[in-house]
């Protein structure tokens, strides 16, 4: 697998009909590593004229070799790129680190769920199939599963590597054709991505990946109408714009928008089985994702050792470069990094308690986006650090003194991504699990792992929709009824 320096894995470059081509108008943007704040490369700045080209070609792939491929053999591609994503997992992750400041680990563990991603969807592409009805007599009646057709992917740069194999791996199993249009902040594993699927025989056209501004490249790709099912993971603010130009084209829309996501803490906890997960759902990937739980409700009985013991452990991570590897990266921009201490100056001027920080590390380049990690307690469920999605290593603790309290405090934002729950009693974990608004729940863990198996998605300003698991099967593909009449 050449680098991006080498000419046959071209970042500066757009991937449309199996061929790198310079976008349009020639224009590139800069890549930024955000761990010192250089400059190491540059993509595309694909535009219109460039999204119209891909959708061609992903049109053209589904009138040809792409749109005649049999379940069973879609699901061998998928298991080909599967096994070549693992073989280049160690450059995957190098790849990653440098553009996200991911540490190397956890770009490892995307590297993975990206493989594993290929996997499950390989074995999966030819089992989703229609049923019969039995209807009135003279009739045979049955339902076929369909392509949408041709694909949009909008992705962020938080997990590019995580949310291309949910959605791109979901939408090539179900035979659509994919224009994916990875963030700008963020393409090198998007474009590796691609050299890897067609290096493992997809057929050309079937994937299209077109980089550049989400005001340019994103836009075009939302308001064309050659595009059929659109897939947004992003901001709350650009899922409207997204699904307002989906809707004027009345095409289905997927949207994973980020939340404010809970765990709730209980009298009869396990605090030494909850503890790493208190901290870690906080602050891995520097807290921006977007299902990081970056509000803490702790009954009043053990309010004071769940801040103690997360203090504790706040004042043991390290922050640095993604490549040294340690606790926490950096954030991904500039921008980013002004919007979070934005937030620890709210904290200070509110005179809340900022009970711990984490260090950022002597060697940290100066440049780098670092933020130091901050624990913030007995914050008022309204208070905007408890409203507002930071996406950045800040968390919230509040007290509760009652189950009542802690499902009103759990369901009072306007997001409903995930929750947790920490508590032994069986009957408060079902309770719990049926009051909390949000498209997940986890009992006495948070995330699963982060299992490919498992349907994810929100509601509320969370989005709508389904990924993962075999909902986004369903959601990649539509439904069509046919009645036979032979009486
Ligand atoms: O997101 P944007 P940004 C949240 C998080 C973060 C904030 C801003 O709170 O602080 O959003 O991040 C493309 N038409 N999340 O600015 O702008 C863009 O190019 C079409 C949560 O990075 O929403 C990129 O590919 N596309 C989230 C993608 O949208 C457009 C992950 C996301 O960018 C577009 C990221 C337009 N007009 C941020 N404008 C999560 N759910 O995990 C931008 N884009």
């Amino acid at each position: 697998m050449e680098r991006p320096d080498n000419p046959g894995f071209s970042p500066a470059k757009c991937f449309i009909g199996g061929h790198w081509i310079a976008s349009a108008d020639g224009e590139t943007l800069p890549i930024e590593n955000p761990s010192t704040g250089e400059t190491m490369g540059e993509i595309a700045r694909g535009k219109a004229a460039d999204v119209d080209a891909a959708v061609a070609a992903a049109r053209t792939a589904l009138d040809g070799e792409w749109g005649r491929l049999p379940a069973a053999e879609r699901g061998r591609v998928l298991a080909r790129i599967g096994k070549l994503v693992l073989d280049h997992v160690d450059m995957l992750a190098e790849l990653e680190a440098a553009d996200v400041g991911k540490p190397l680990t956890q770009a490892r563990n995307d590297a993975i769920a990206l493989a594993r991603y290929m996997e499950f969807y390989s074995g999966a592409a030819d089992k989703i199939h229609g049923e019969t009805i039995p209807y009135l007599d003279g009739y045979t009646v049955y339902t076929l599963r369909e392509p949408h057709g041709v694909t949009g992917h909008i992705v962020p740069w938080n997990y590019p590597m995580q949310i291309i194999g949910r959605s791109v791996g979901a939408a090539l199993t179900m035979g659509n054709a994919a224009v994916l249009k990875p963030a700008e902040e963020a393409c090198l594993t998007a474009m590796a991505f691609a050299r890897i699927a067609r290096d493992a025989g997809l057929p050309d056209g079937a994937l299209n990946v077109v980089p550049g501004l989400g005001e340019e490249a994103g836009a075009a790709l939302t308001a064309h109408t050659g595009v059929d099912h659109i897939s947004f993971t992003g901001s709350v603010a650009v899922g409207r714009l997204v699904q307002a130009a989906a809707a004027r084209n009345v095409v289905p829309v997927t949207l994973e928008l980020g939340g404010k996501s809970p765990q709730l803490v209980f009298d009869d906890a396990d605090l030494d089985k909850a503890l790493p997960f208190l901290v870690n759902a906080g602050i891995q990937n520097a807290g921006q994702t977007c299902s990081a739980s970056s509000r803490i409700l702790a009954h009043r009985s053990v309010y004071d050792q769940v801040v103690e013991r997360m203090a504790q452990r706040y004042e043991s991570l390290k922050v640095g470069p993604a490549a040294s590897d340690l606790d926490v990266g950096p954030l991904i921009s500039a921008r980013q990094k002004q919007i979070v201490d934005g937030f620890v100056g709210i904290a200070e001027e509110s005179g809340l308690n900022i009970v711990a920080r984490g260090r950022i590390v002597d060697d940290a380049p100066g440049n780098g986006y670092y933020v130091a990690p901050a624990l913030v307690e007995g914050v008022a469920p309204g208070h905007s650090l408890a409203q507002d999605e930071i996406f950045g290593p800040v968390q919230v603790i509040i007290p509760f003194d009652s189950e009542d309290e802690a499902v009103a405090i759990a369901n009072g934002t306007d997001y409903g991504l995930v929750a947790g729950v920490w508590t032994r009693d069986g009957a408060r974990q079902m309770r719990m699990a049926k009051a909390i608004r949000s498209g997940q729940v986890f009992i006495n863990n948070y995330g699963a792992g982060g299992g490919v198996e498992l349907p994810f998605g929100g509601v509320g300003r969370s989005g709508h929709g389904r990924e993962k698991g075999f909902e986004a099967l369903y959601g990649f593909s539509v439904l069509k009824t046919v009645a036979a009449h032979h009486g």
